[in-house]
């Protein structure tokens, strides 16, 4: 399952079908309204996402619920230039191989496995989002395309955040690799990451099985291999634009992590973690 989650990623601009109009929740707008710093959830299933449909802006943290049966993440997605979503629907339908210049990447809390949750905290400013799936089904097909999109409005109000979450640890992401501040110790962490690479990057973390590394983990998603993936995804960070921030929180016990990246290269079209963008740590 979680192998052809992952599988297509390094083809994953060219594999964005045609979409069905309609997929995009068009119903009634639902103000979030949250305590000081509770996060906004949004639960995903095979395949959509449920949730609000308007948040105030602000400091945010989102957090994704996996009721489904496969492995999914939120990518949030800024519309510029005053594109609507039915744009984005359209611009895929008429360039199907990639997505279109006029979105910028604001992160999202990245992929977990079913019934598990994950959580970011990012920076969002007025104005049309959506929240996307890019985690591939076993054909190879974009979740998003699947109807894992969901438009999201972001108003004034006031934000249920009005400071930055206290991180001890940050990690950057450069073309191409991870560079974490310092060691990542047993418990729970607010890590803060932040893009000084040329492109957008994302980090998930993974949980690795014994003796593997995250290049083995990615590797478990080319064309051709077999068997599953030697460990799991648990959240992180997915993409963000060069020189944008964002936070998550995660749990780590003791044993053997990884982080990787499959975001496409624009140039070459494989994935980062093609590229060398991963890395492996273990907590004591
Ligand atoms: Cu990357």
């Amino acid at each position: 399952m979680l192998r052809s989650s992952f599988r297509s990623v390094p083809v994953l601009c060219a594999l964005f079908l045609g979409l069905p109009t309609g997929l995009i929740d068009g119903g009634r707008a639902v103000a979030a309204s949250s305590p000081d710093g509770a996060p906004v959830v949004f639960t995903a299933r095979d395949f959509g996402f449920t949730g609000p449909d308007r948040i105030p802006a602000g400091l945010t943290t989102m957090q994704v619920v996996n009721k489904g049966q496969d492995a999914h993440h939120v990518q949030l997605v800024k519309l510029l230039q005053g594109k609507t979503a039915k744009d984005f629907q359209a611009a895929l339908k008429a360039e199907p191989d990639r997505l279109p210049r006029w979105i910028k990447y604001v992160g999202g809390p990245n992929a977990v496995l079913p019934g598990a949750e994950a959580t970011a905290t990012m920076h969002l400013t007025e104005g049309d989002y959506l929240l996307l799936c890019l985690i591939p089904d076993k054909q190879g097909v974009p979740h998003m395309a699947l109807g894992m999109q969901k438009a999201l409005s972001v108003t004034g109000g006031k934000p249920a955040l009005v400071s930055e979450p206290k991180a001890g640890v940050t990690i950057t992401l450069a073309d191409y690799r991870f560079v974490p501040s310092q060691p990542i110790t047993a418990g729970p962490h607010t890590i803060r990451v932040v893009n000084h690479g040329t492109q957008p990057h994302e980090v998930v973390v993974l949980k690795l099985d014994p003796g593997a590394s995250a290049r083995d983990f990615g590797a478990a998603f080319e064309p051709g291999a077999s068997g599953p993936p030697p460990g799991k995804p648990v959240g992180g960070v997915v993409g963000l634009e060069t020189g944008e921030h964002a936070f998550f929180t995660a749990r780590f016990e003791p044993g053997r992590y990884g982080l990787i990246c499959f975001f496409p290269d624009p140039v070459t079209g494989k994935p980062h973690f093609m590229h060398g963008m991963t890395s492996e740590f273990t907590v004591q």
